[in-house]
This record gives structure tokens, sequence and C-alpha cells, in this order.
């Protein structure tokens, strides 16, 4: 099992997409290990984006990020990095493929509604700077048997 940082973008709380992109995650089969709709402030933007720091899109990304509430998620299953990275589409949502997140709510580059961790380690220090210990749950998720296959190798 593996955690996900996801934040639902500024935009998507704006535009009432918040259902609707949780939604896809949960029928996915995602466990919400964390959720919280929250504000984030300069400092917190710094730190998540600090390796776009030098970028030229940078300041305009911390505006847009911190302008309005956004919903942060802690998301959990096997892979799910890479699976949350799949459903939410390329970069930018003129280029993303019909059928991802991106792809079906959005035209724009930089109002793209979502963003997930892009590898273990990221999401690992993304999910310590969005959510304190207690905030993140660990409790019995009854659909997991039929989500996961239990005789397939791996348990998926
Ligand atoms: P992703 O979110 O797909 O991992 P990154 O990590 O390359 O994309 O970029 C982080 C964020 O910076 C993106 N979510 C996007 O909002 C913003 N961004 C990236 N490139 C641009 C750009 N050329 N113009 C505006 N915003 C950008």
């Amino acid at each position: 099992m593996e955690r996900t940082l996801i934040l639902l973008k500024p935009d998507a709380v704006q535009r009432g997409l918040v259902g609707r992109i949780l939604a896809r995650f949960e029928a996915k089969g995602l466990k919400i290990a964390g959720m919280k709709l929250m504000r984030m402030d300069e400092d917190l933007a710094a730190r998540h984006y600090a390796a776009h720091k030098d970028k030229p899109f940078y300041p305009g990304l911390v505006r847009f990020m911190t302008s309005r509430p956004i919903l942060a998620l802690a998301l959990e299953g096997i892979d799910a990095v890479s699976v949350c990275r799949k459903m939410m589409g390329a970069t930018f949502g003129s280029r993303a493929e019909a059928g991802t997140i991106r792809g079906d709510f959005g035209v724009s580059n930089s109002f793209n509604l979502v963003h997930g961790s892009d590898s273990k380690e990221a999401a690992a220090r993304e999910l310590e700077l969005f959510f304190r210990p207690e905030e993140i749950f660990e409790y019995e998720f009854e659909a997991l048997r039929w989500i996961y296959d239990p005789e397939e190798e791996g348990g998926s």
C-alpha cells in the first residue's frame, strides 16, 4: 500500500468540481486516509513548489495556489502515486488525454485542477507538509477485498 498527496486546486473548488473529481478517485478504489479544506499560505506554497522556484511561471503559480481554498487529500492504494498520476493526465489541460481529470474538465495550462505527487519520495515529503500525523487515519476499509483480488500475486 502506498499513500499520495492530491490537491484539488482553487479552480476545482471554485468551479464546483470537488465532488466529481473526488468521486473518480473513490470509484477507482482509492481509500481516503486524510482530507481537508484549507488555504495554502506563501510559506507552504514555497515549500511545496521549491523545485520550481526559478521557473518563470513560479510567481503566478504561487499567487494562484494561495488565492482561494484548496482540498488536500491523502489517498491510499496499491501503486497510488502512479495510479493517481495516470488519472490526472498531462500537466497542460489543453494536451491532457480525454478520460483524465485534466483532459475532461479543463483547457488551461496553469489552472489545471489537480496536483498529485510524482514519486513515492515526493509523496512522503508532501504529505508531511499538508497533514499532521493525527490527520491521517488508519481504519478498516471494507471495500478493499472487492477492490483487490487477494488470490492474485501481490494481492492486486
Ligand atoms: P505536474 O503537476 O503535472 O506534476 P509540474 O510538476 O511540472 O506538473 O508543475 C507543477 C505545477 O506548475 C503544475 N501543476 C502547473 O500548475 C504549474 N506549471 C507547470 N508548468 C507551467 C507553465 N509552463 N505555465 C504555467 N504553470 C505551469
